[in-house]
């Protein structure tokens, strides 16, 4: 199922690179330049391009090997790809980096698997492959034939994440943590609006071939989630199998091979980003660390308002209301 490139196509890909490029060189200066607020605002510019997202699954009939890891930026997406990339290859997934083995469409970046390359589900001894997105679910196609696993975190521990992430990113000084709240309270945010993400896969999550997931859940019993998404994706896996997952998709064993999770960046600077940490803290109810009480109120005031605009039902009050004191530690 090769994908067919027309003309137009490859020129939006081939400016697509462009802007990547550009951002790229832009996160390298950003902090010796004193550029970081003007960086961030053309990295959000690019990343919520309709454009762009539009391109991603261009034309892409999901098919019965694909297993889609659904997520808002910064929920444990690496987590999960690494549990169900472990599953798929019982235990016993090897990759330099994660996206030699995982796509992600709407991530530019060349060095990363296409979509269209079929080597790898078929080398697969499930026949299945894993697939990457942080598009919101009208930009990711939906096939019966496909499996989708959605992941839902605390939108206060994703803000904190998402702080020394594009900190680390820009390499130099961040912007005030109320600048970067302002924007993730009123829709200006990197990775687009926390609560619309969710609303539009919490549509989804009756389908047969949805598993819809909190972070926290996964952290509370993290090989009942293993056992729980190896039974959705179909995996029969042997003792031995489990063990072998559940050890490689723990926090201490995926810190150890942080540069595997790291960002690429595009041709032609193709060495990882350095510096800092994806695999960070990886608790859960942390973000006292950055966030008052008060600031930790108006998020969650803020995404209960925008969930009930967005006409969503999720248990909010319920899954993550609350000012957090102290983190769980890590599994
Ligand atoms: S990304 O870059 O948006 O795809 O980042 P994402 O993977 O979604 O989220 C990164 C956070 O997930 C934590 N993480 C884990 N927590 C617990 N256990 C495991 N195994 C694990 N792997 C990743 C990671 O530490 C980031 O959270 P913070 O709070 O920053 O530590």
């Amino acid at each position: 199922m090769a994908k067919q490139w027309s003309l137009a196509d490859r020129i939006g890909k081939f400016f697509t690179w462009l802007m990547m490029t550009l951002v790229f060189i832009m996160m390298a200066l950003a902090g010796k330049l004193g550029l970081s607020r003007q960086t961030l605002r053309f990295m959000t510019s690019q990343m919520q391009s309709p454009q762009i997202k539009q391109r991603a699954f261009k034309g892409y009939r999901p098919a019965r090997h694909d297993v889609f890891v659904c997520t808002y930026a910064k929920s444990g997406t690496y987590w999960t790809l690494q549990i169900a990339h472990q599953i798929a290859n019982r235990g016993k997934g090897e990759f330099g980096h994660i996206h030699d083995v995982v796509p992600w469409p709407e991530a530019p970046m060349p060095n990363i698997i296409k979509l269209s390359d079929e080597a790898l589900h078929r080398a697969s001894p499930t026949g299945l492959r894993v697939i990457k997105t942080h598009l919101e679910s009208d930009y990711v196609p939906y096939s019966p034939e496909a499996k989708y696993i959605v992941v839902v975190r605390d939108p206060k521990d994703v803000f904190v994440s998402s702080y020394f992430f594009s900190q680390g990113m820009i390499s130099g000084p961040m912007v005030p943590v109320e600048e970067w709240l302002k924007l993730f309270l009123f829709g200006k945010f990197q990775y687009g609006s926390w609560a619309e993400h969710l609303a539009g896969y919490w549509l989804w999550r009756k389908r047969d071939n949805v598993l819809f997931l909190t972070f926290e859940e996964l952290k509370a019993d993290h090989a009942s989630g293993v056992r729980r998404i190896a039974a959705f994706m179909g995996v029969a896996l042997t003792d031995e199998e489990f063990a072998r997952v559940v050890e490689q998709s723990q926090f201490q064993y995926m810190k150890r091979m942080d540069e595997k999770f790291t960002p690429q960046r595009p041709f032609p600077f193709n060495r990882r980003v350095t510096g800092f940490a994806v695999m960070r803290k990886g608790a859960r109810g942390g973000s006292s660390e950055l966030l008052s009480p008060e600031q930790q109120a108006a998020i969650d005031r803020r995404m209960k308002e925008e969930l009930e605009r967005y006409g969503c039902d999720f248990p909010y009050a319920q899954m993550f209301e609350g000012v957090s004191t102290a983190p769980t530690t890590a599994a």
